[in-house]
């Protein structure tokens, strides 16, 4: 796995649909890329990490001065046994675990083209397609919120999730449930409230949830387990799992008894494989979120989706649904909640280079 040189990529997009959780609004993404170079081949990552700390602690600008300053100059005109090597020479840095998968998952790439293999492939994954839901916005009102999930089922999304957040709860979920009894419905609170919240809450118990995700701190696993001792319906952990011992943790305390598992979250691939297989030695379920990207990144979600703890339905919803234009070549559209997965090396996606060179707001080269 030769490293010859890299590209920092930053472009904008604007989403087709308004996206408000509890965290506020967003209507575009701004997308850091990183493209490896190595024996006349491209490895590609996206970077899930925000313009300002909203859903975890780590920023793009951040991530920029890791990409150029430390971590570039340690893998730029090396040579590595395999992505797990070019990870270990990143070092033992704290944290930053998005702008750490940023260079994980292009050398995945990277690696999978260069032995010509799909990536889910060479992480042991064998399914063809992967079954997908949608994450809806918070809307302004019930019957809103019923006309947009109505447009979803009938789509074929196998699961619905809602975005959730104190005072706007209850409502849409009652609405939904009593609209559509038999759909696989789950909410997301991104963090939204506290122990303090539990009756509120509770009051979720009887909607007959797949799982609520992610009700309490960015960073608690403590606090999930006092919930989830008070609550039937089981918890899942989004924002407080960065790595497979914060998984190991939360789910032998019994914070929770579902895991969102995002590679980019967690630094890249191998650990969402450890984290993969930890979840299922205590027969937890996971499936694979998703952080509004683009055709690089959904590619790289797609293939991880593909091992078999993955038991329940992603995120990973058809890319036409949040741009108008993507970014690669390559269509990912869901046909009846299914995913297929591509089927060409590495992600099996190209970067569409005449559209990126368009939009882009940054490109830089960086040589040994
Ligand atoms: O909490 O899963 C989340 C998007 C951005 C940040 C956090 C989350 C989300 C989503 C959207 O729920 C998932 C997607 O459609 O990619
Ligand atoms: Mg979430």
């Amino acid at each position: 796995l030769q490293i010859e040189s890299a590209e920092i990529i930053v472009l904008r997009l604007p989403l087709k649909f308004r996206f408000e959780t509890s965290f506020g609004v967003q209507t575009e993404k701004i997308i850091p890329l990183l493209v490896l170079h190595g024996g006349g081949l491209q490895g590609v990552a996206e970077g899930t990490m925000e313009f300002a700390p909203m859903y975890r602690e780590e920023t793009i600008a951040g991530a920029l001065h890791l990409l150029r300053e430390v971590f570039l100059p340690r893998i730029l005109g090396k040579s590595f046994a395999n992505p797990e090597a070019l990870h270990d020479a990143l070092g033992s840095f704290r944290g930053n675990k998005m702008a750490r998968a940023m260079v994980e998952m292009a050398a995945w790439d990277l690696w999978a083209r260069m032995l010509d293999v799909p990536l889910g492939t060479l992480l042991g994954g064998r399914k063809t397609e992967v079954e997908v839901g949608v994450s809806l916005g918070i809307q302004k009102d019930e019957q809103a919120t019923v006309d947009i999930v109505r447009k979803h089922v009938e789509q074929g999304y196998r699961r619905i999730k809602l975005k959730i957040k104190p005072e706007w709860d209850v409502q849409p979920v009652r609405a939904t449930r009593e609209a559509f009894p038999d759909i696989k419905l789950t909410v997301d609170a991104n963090s939204a409230y506290s122990l303090a919240d539990t009756a509120r809450l509770r009051a979720l118990d009887e909607y007959g949830l797949v799982y609520i995700e992610q009700p309490l701190a960015w960073d608690d696993l403590v606090d999930h387990a006092e919930l989830q001792r008070r609550m039937v319906t089981p918890l899942c952990l989004d924002e407080s799992v960065a790595s497979a011992q914060d998984a190991r943790k939360g789910l032998a305390l019994g914070a929770g008894g579902v895991i969102n598992l995002k590679v980019s979250r967690v630094g890249g691939h191998a650990e969402a494989r450890r984290i993969h297989d930890i979840a299922e030695s205590f027969g937890a379920p996971i499936w694979c979120g998703g952080m509004l990207e683009s055709g690089v990144g959904r590619a790289h979600n797609i293939h991880l989706s593909t091992l078999p703890n993955f038991k329940l339905p992603g995120d990973t919803s058809s890319a036409s649904r949040y741009w108008t234009q993507d970014i690669i070549n390559e269509a990912l559209e869901a046909n009846d909640g299914l995913m297929p997965v591509p089927t060409g090396a590495g992600t099996g996606v190209t970067l569409n280079r005449e559209f990126v060179a368009k939009i882009a707001e940054l490109h830089e080269e960086r040589h040994a």
